[in-house]
């Protein structure tokens, strides 16, 4: 390989950008660049060749035709070592270009934009950009091509310390980087216009979805060991706390089950900003959540809800874990960590658990991007649809009882409404005073999720010393409406005073006067929240 002796640049994303023309500039290296770029390179000094005058074509067409020349992309194509290349190139007048800088017309941000126009969309497909990326990535052993900002620094740290040649694996990784950014950018664009409504509007889902993931960390093994795993990051990266973006401050790699548990206490304890609170998960379902205004309380209420099964668990906070919480955390085993900070005392207490994973993610809300839609793999397909975000408004709560709920019950019914959103199908949530008292998840029958919840609420009741029946005086949340009676009456017989649940039965008269001779109050959501 020879040393760089032309690049053509051509940017949107114009960050970086002198210091590293600069940089070439020092290695003898001259330039090649179209309206906007060279005009800011001019103004730092440098010296450059428009690309009009290269290719003695001019820039048309309100900037669509600007580097769409055959001597661009022939000085870009032609092999160097082919005699017969050379020769064609030669009678054409084509001199060789050796590095493309380039980066795309902001596509994907202007879409994001709700108030952005069809023409401005359109007007933001980069066609030219990306054609010179793809030949220049084609031909990746004679030219070097960048279109990252964040990769400007090696590749002149590269060529500064060979001579002004580019290494062919640095050409190759870059190249394989333009094609995994060509086809992303491809994608978004297919997206956006396969969403597009008969009135060019867009939003709903597309007819072909293409989607991009970046594989971020090979695992040791997957669900379980004979199966293979890795962990994917979708692309573009999205700024919503998630275990993407978690910060692990020590302990061993996250595996295959720990993220999926690990998002799920995540999801779960985002429900809460106005107070402290703590949740337990296993098995991605929470064993125990609960709300204090101190964390620590939060925490010992969330694992007392069910301490064998919070044995070996992942924990999530919402506030800044201290060295007194940290120790008791310390005293049971337990996987990974989840918590916006650590105090230093915190964080030398885990220290001394090695293994245990501590990740930090210093907000838990307030992302600008979104992960969009939730995705669900089946064999020969995927399933997509909205996230379940939507929260409970004042005006979609109904209380259907003869007996309204007491302010207390009123504020454990909404906690549990909370949790039971994130607990699967079917679910039942008993609660009582901002916190789990017993969780029934994932059975085939709703009762049967009522019948677990009470039997695990008691036994660790009886397992703590407890005299009096634990599910006395609590509420109890459903993931979706009762479709008979015999719910209600379980749980009142259990000595619970409130439901919560979306209504919606064929039956709803029969369940409320259940709950009537019960003398229990009972909210309908008018909103489900499956989870399978
Ligand atoms: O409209 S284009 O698709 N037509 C072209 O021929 C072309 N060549 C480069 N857009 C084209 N570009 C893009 O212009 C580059 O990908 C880059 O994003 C942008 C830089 O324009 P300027 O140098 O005028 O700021």
């Amino acid at each position: 390989m020879a040393a760089v002796k032309r690049a053509l640049i051509s940017v949107s994303d114009k960050s970086g950008l002198v210091p590293f023309c600069e940089g070439l500039a020092k290695l003898g290296v001259s330039f090649l660049s179209t309206g906007g770029t060279a005009k800011m390179l001019r103004d730092a000094g440098l010296d450059v060749m428009d690309v009009s005058d290269f290719t003695g074509f001019p820039e048309m067409l309100d900037g669509r035709v600007k580097t769409l020349h055959p001597k661009v992309h022939g000085a870009l194509l032609g092999l160097r070592d082919n005699a017969d290349h050379q020769k064609q190139m030669a009678d054409h007048g084509i001199d060789t270009i050796d590095m493309v800088v380039v980066n795309l017309y902001p596509f994907e941000a202007t879409v994001a934009n709700p108030d952005c126009t069809l023409e401005e969309a359109i007007e933001n497909i980069d066609i030219g950009g990306p054609s010179m990326l793809r030949s220049a990535a084609k031909n990746h052993r004679s030219v070097t091509v960048i279109t990252d900002p964040a990769d400007y620094e090696r590749v002149l740290t590269a060529l500064t310390e060979n001579g002004g040649e580019a290494p062919y694996e640095l050409n190759a990784e870059l190249a394989k980087k333009v094609y995994a950014r060509t086809a992303a950018y491809d994608a978004a664009i297919s997206n956006w216009l396969s969403s597009l409504d008969g009135q060019g509007r867009p939003g709903g889902f597309p007819d072909t979805y293409t989607v991009q993931f970046k594989k971020s960390q090979a695992m040791r093994y997957g669900e379980n060991p004979h199966q293979n795993a890795a962990f994917y990051v979708e692309q573009p990266e999205s700024d919503e706390p998630s275990l993407a973006n978690a910060e692990q401050l020590q302990g061993k790699e996250l595996s295959f089950n720990n993220i999926h548990d690990a998002n799920g206490a995540l999801e779960l304890v985002k429900e809460f900003d106005s107070s402290p609170a703590a949740v337990v998960v296993k098995h991605a379902n929470p064993c125990g959540a609960a709300q204090s205004s101190e964390l620590l309380t939060a925490y010992r209420m969330a694992r007392d809800t069910d301490p064998i099964s919070a044995f070996g668990g992942i924990l999530a906070f919402n506030a800044t874990v201290d060295e007194v919480l940290a120790k008791e955390i310390t005293a049971m085993f337990a996987e990974v960590i989840i918590a916006p900070e650590y105090t230093g005392g915190a964080l030398e207490a885990f220290a001394a658990k090695k293994n245990l994973r501590i990740l930090r993610l210093p907000t838990l809300g307030g992302a600008q991007k979104r992960n969009p839609w939730d995705m669900k793999r089946v064999t020969g397909g995927l399933l997509l649809q909205d996230r379940d975000l939507k929260m409970l408004n004042d005006g979609d709560l109904k209380v259907v009882t003869e007996r309204a709920p007491t302010e207390q019950e009123m504020k454990d019914l909404l906690f549990g409404w909370k949790i039971v959103k994130h607990v699967k199908s079917n679910a039942i949530v008993y609660c009582k005073g901002d916190r789990t008292i017993g969780v029934g998840a994932g059975q085939m029958s709703r009762v049967d999720s009522s019948r677990i919840a009470v039997w695990k609420a008691q036994e660790a009741a009886r397992n703590a010393g407890q005299k009096e029946n634990p599910i006395a005086g609590s509420v109890l949340a459903s993931d979706a409406f009762f479709p008979f009676r015999d719910g209600v009456d379980a749980a009142a017989k259990a000595g619970a005073t409130a439901v919560i649940q979306p209504g919606g039965s064929m039956r709803d008269e029969e369940v409320i006067a259940a709950a009537n001779e019960h003398r229990m109050a009972m909210l309908f959501t008018g909103m489900r929240h499956f989870r399978h």
